[in-house]
C-alpha cells in the first residue's frame, strides 16, 4: 500500500480537481456536511476516486479501516497505517472525519471473539480499546460512531459480546470513556432501520432520552439510511428525526445508499433520484441534522452488490464516476431553499 507521502505526492501532480465546484460547495451555504464512506485501498490506487472525493465532499468516514479487526488484528499491536492515510487526506482537503466505529458486534478480531475472556477482562479490553483509539485520533476525528447497531428489529438490545459481558450499561460506559478520551469529539450512537417510526426507532429514542436524563455524554444519533427503491421510503422520517433533536441531540444521516434490483433502468434511476432528494430534503428541514454521508459515492465501489444478490447501483455516481440523477437531486436540494439556521456544531 502506498504511504501517505506517496498519496500526497500523487495529488501534487495536478489531480486535485479542487477548484471545480462540488456538493461540498453547495452544502456550505446550507450548513450541513456532505460526506462519504471511503475505502482506503481505492483511495491509494485510483486517481479518479481521489479527485471526485476531494471535489465533492467535506466529510469522510472510513468504510472499514477504523474497525477493531483492522486496527488491532494482533492483540497489543495497533495498526493505524490505513486510517491515518485517510485522516491525513481529509486534513489536506479540509474535510472532517467521522470515526467508525468503536463498539460493535461485528468485524472484531479473532483474538477477542475466541479469547475466552471473563466479563471483567472484556470490560477492561473495551475500555482500553476506546481510550487507545480515541487518543490516537484526538483532535483529528471530529465525530465518532461510538456504539454501532445496538438494537434488534423489535427494539430489544442485540445479543453481543458486550451486552453479555457488561449488560445494557455497556452503552453508557462506552460513551463515558469516549468522552474522557477526547472531550471535544462528538459522540454518536448509530443504527439502521430507524429512519422511520417503528419499534426499533422507538427503542433508540427511549435509550438516548434515558442517557440524556442521566447526564451520559451523547451528542447525536446516526441514521444509517440504507434504503432500496423496492421497500418504500421510511414513514414519517422528518417527524422521527425531529423528536430526537427535540431532546437536544443532533442527528446525522450516516450511511445513505439507495439500492435497486438490477438491471438498471431509467425508471429505477428516477425513483432512486426521488429517494436521494427526499433524504437530503428531510435532513435540511430538520434543524440539528448536521451531516449527510453516503456509504460510498460510486457504483464501482459499493458494498451492496456483494451483499445483496441481484441488487446494486446504490450510489450517486455510476461505475465510470459519471453523476447519476441521484447526484443532481442532492445538488438541487442543497441549492433550493435558503435560510437554514446556522450551526456551530463543527466549529467547536
Ligand atoms: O461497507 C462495509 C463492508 O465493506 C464490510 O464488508 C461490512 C462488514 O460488516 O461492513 C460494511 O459497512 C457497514 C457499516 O460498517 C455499518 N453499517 C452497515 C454497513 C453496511 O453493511
Amino acid at each position: 500500500m502506498a504511504s501517505p507521502t506517496t498519496i500526497a505526492a500523487m495529488e501534487n501532480k495536478g489531480v486535485k480537481g479542487k477548484h471545480d465546484s462540488g456538493l461540498r460547495d453547495y452544502a456550505k451555504r446550507r450548513v450541513v456536511k456532505v460526506g462519504t464512506a471511503v475505502d482506503v485501498n481505492v483511495l491509494t490506487n485510483e486517481q479518479q476516486y481521489r479527485k471526485v472525493l476531494a471535489r465533492e465532499f467535506n466529510s469522510v468516514t472510513p468504510e472499514n479501516e477504523m474497525k477493531w479487526e483492522a486496527i488491532e488484528p494482533t492483540r497489543g499491536q495497533l495498526n493505524f497505517t490505513a486510517s491515518d492515510q485517510l485522516v491525513n487526506f481529509a486534513r489536506r482537503h479540509g474535510q472532517v472525519v467521522r470515526g467508525h466505529t468503536l463498539v460493535w458486534h461485528n468485524q472484531l478480531p479473532q483474538w477477542l471473539t475466541g479469547g475466552n475472556f471473563t466479563n471483567e477482562e472484556l470490560e477492561q479490553i473495551l475500555h482500553k480499546h476506546i481510550i487507545d483509539v480515541m487518543k490516537h485520533f484526538k483532535g483529528r476525528v471530529q465525530a465518532w460512531d461510538v456504539v454501532n447497531e445496538p438494537f434488534n428489529e423489535d427494539g430489544t438490545l442485540r445479543d453481543s459480546i458486550w451486552l453479555r459481558a457488561m449488560g445494557p450499561d455497556y452503552i453508557a460506559k462506552s460513551l463515558q470513556w469516549a468522552h474522557e478520551a477526547d472531550p471535544h469529539a462528538k459522540l454518536y450512537i448509530n443504527d439502521y432501520n430507524i429512519e422511520g417510526t417503528g419499534p426499533k426507532s422507538d427503542a433508540m429514542y427511549k435509550l438516548v432520552k434515558d442517557l440524556k436524563e442521566r447526564g451520559v455524554p451523547i451528542d447525536g444519533v446516526g441514521f444509517q439510511s440504507h434504503l432500496g427503491i423496492q421497500y418504500g421510503f421510511p414513514e414519517n422520517m422528518q417527524q422521527n428525526l425531529q423528536r430526537f433533536t427535540d431532546l437536544g441531540l443532533k442527528v446525522s444521516l450516516t450511511e445513505v445508499d439507495v439500492r435497486m434490483p438490477l438491471p438498471v433502468t431509467d425508471e429505477k434511476l428516477a425513483e432512486q433520484k426521488d429517494y436521494f432528494g427526499r433524504l437530503m430534503d428531510t435532513c435540511l428541514r430538520v434543524k440539528g441534522c448536521e451531516s449527510f454521508t453516503v456509504w460510498g459515492f460510486t457504483d464501482a465501489h459499493s458494498w451492496v452488490p456483494g451483499w445483496f444478490t441481484g441488487q446494486g447501483a446504490a450510489t450517486p455516481f455510476d461505475e465510470s464516476y459519471r453523476p447519476k440523477p441521484a447526484y443532481f437531486a442532492l445538488r438541487d436540494e442543497l441549492t433550493k431553499r435558503a435560510g437554514r439556521p446556522s450551526s456551530e456544531f463543527w466549529d467547536k
